[in-house]
C-alpha cells in the first residue's frame, strides 16, 4: 500500500479549497514555505500572529495561512500594523508587503514605521515590479530596465529600501534571495524573534512580467539566475568601489540593534503599559 506523507508544515495552512494564486515560477511560495519554516522552527504560537497583506501578489501569501489576517488596501499594511500593535502589543504582526505596496504608495507609512521602531515584522517581497497589474516600474526596478510602462528603459533611480530603512530607524534589516532559502529562513527567525521594526527583503523572480518585459524571458529559473548573478554578499561588497558595485545586489544582514519600540503616546495610560 502507498503510504501517504503529509507536509509537515501543511498544518499552517487554511483548511479549506483555496485557488492557486501564483503563476509558475513565482517566488512567493518559495517564500510562503520559508516563513513556515521560520515559524515552525521557532515554534511560535500560530493564533498569536497576525499577518497583513495589502494588494498584489505578494499580499496574497497571508490568504493562505491559518493566522487571523487582513487583506486590503494597497500600501496601507503598515498603518493597519499600527493599529493592531497599539491595541493588542501582545501579537506578533507579520507583514507580507510588495515593492510597490511598500516604498511607493506606502512608502510615507515605511519611513514612520521605521522611524518609530514599530514592534513588527515586515517581509518584502520585492520581484522588482508591480506584478500583479501587469508589470509596470517600480521603485525598486534597476534604471534603464524594459517595463510595461517603460519601454525604452526605466530612467529613474532606484530605491534601496534597506539603506532606506537603516537610515529611518529600524532596528533589524537583511536582504536575501529566493536562491538563499538556508540564509532567508535564518533571518525570518531573528526577524520574528527582534523587538522593534524588523524588514526581510527577499529578492525574488517574477517571471511573468518582470522576467519577460526586462529580461526578455520568462524562464523562471533564467530570472534567478539573473539576480544570482548580480548579487553579492556584504562582505565581499565591503571592499568593492561604487562602480563596481553599480548593477549588484548586496546581500546580508545591515543591523540588529536595540531601542525603544513605539507603544503610542496618547492610547494608553502610564498604568496600561
Ligand atoms: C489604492 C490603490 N492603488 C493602486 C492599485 C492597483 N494595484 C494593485 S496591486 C498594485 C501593484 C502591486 O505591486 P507590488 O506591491 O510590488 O506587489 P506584487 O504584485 O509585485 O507582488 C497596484 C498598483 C490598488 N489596488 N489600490
Ligand atoms: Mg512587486
Amino acid at each position: 500500500m502507498v503510504q501517504q506523507r503529509t507536509n509537515p508544515l501543511r498544518k499552517y495552512i487554511r483548511n479549506r479549497k483555496l485557488p492557486h494564486f501564483f503563476c509558475p515560477g513565482c517566488g512567493c511560495g518559495q517564500i510562503l514555505n520559508y516563513f513556515l519554516k521560520a515559524v515552525d522552527d521557532l515554534q511560535l504560537d500560530f493564533k498569536k500572529i497576525i499577518t497583513i497583506g495589502g494588494v498584489g501578489c505578494t499580499a496574497r501569501i497571508p490568504i493562505y495561512l491559518n493566522t487571523d489576517s487582513l487583506h486590503g488596501v494597497h500600501g496601507r499594511t503598515l498603518a493597519w500594523a499600527t493599529g493592531i500593535k497599539l491595541y493588542r502589543p501582545d501579537l506578533k504582526v507579520v507583514i507580507f508587503a510588495g515593492d510597490g505596496d511598500l516604498v511607493s504608495i506606502g512608502g510615507n507609512h515605511f519611513l514612520h514605521a521605521s522611524r518609530r521602531n514599530l514592534d513588527v515584522t515586515v517581509i518584502l517581497v520585492n520581484n522588482f515590479n508591480f506584478a500583479m497589474t501587469g508589470g509596470q516600474v517600480a521603485p525598486t526596478t534597476p534604471f534603464n530596465s524594459v517595463t510595461m510602462t517603460t519601454p525604452y528603459g526605466s530612467k529613474e533611480n532606484t530605491i534601496d529600501v534597506c539603506k532606506l530603512a537603516v537610515s529611518a530607524g529600524a532596528t533589524y534589516v537583511s536582504r536575501w534571495s529566493t536562491a538563499k532559502p538556508i540564509q532567508t529562513v535564518k533571518s525570518i527567525k531573528k526577524a520574528l524573534q527582534h523587538k522593534g521594526f524588523s524588514l526581510v527583503e527577499i529578492l525574488s523572480q517574477c517571471p511573468t512580467n518582470f522576467g519577460r518585459y526586462a529580461l526578455r524571458t520568462g524562464d523562471p529559473e533564467k530570472v534567478l539566475e539573473w539576480i544570482k548573478n548580480r548579487s553579492i554578499s556584504k562582505t565581499k561588497a565591503e571592499k568593492l568601489n561604487e562602480h563596481e558595485l553599480k548593477d549588484k545586489f548586496i546581500l546580508g544582514e545591515f543591523i540588529d540593534k536595540k531601542r525603544p519600540v513605539f507603544q503610542g503616546t496618547t492610547l494608553f495610560k502610564e498604568e496600561d503599559n
